[in-house]
């Protein structure tokens, strides 16, 4: 199960320098459109982290279940990644939401 998540890491350090300028955008009360596409940037970086894990898991956890000889671990591996995506679908914003 071991993950070399440095790279990762080093993602998340850069999203977390690109979220304090979103801060400061703020402060200084910078055009709105301008703060939503760096907010959009971070949502993208994000992603990017969720797509680089998912690879890893895919390449080891995954390869690990399936190559075991418990049919019952294959399982749960299988469904939990289907179930990840279902999740990830239902927090698509929704049509609904007020732009102010
Ligand atoms: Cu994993």
């Amino acid at each position: 199960m071991a993950h070399d998540h440095s790279e990762n890491i080093q993602r998340l350090k850069i999203i977390e320098g690109h979220i304090r300028g979103i801060q400061r955008m703020l402060e200084n009360d910078q055009y709105c459109i301008d703060i939503i596409r760096q907010i959009q940037a971070v949502g993208a970086a994000l992603n990017k982290v969720s797509v680089s894990l998912l690879d890893g898991h895919l390449n080891t956890c995954l390869l690990n279940a399936i190559h075991s000889d418990d049919p019952v671990e294959q399982k749960r591996v299988l469904s939990e990644i289907t179930e990840v995506f279902e999740t990830s679908n239902k927090i698509k914003p929704s049509k609904g939401a007020s732009l102010k």
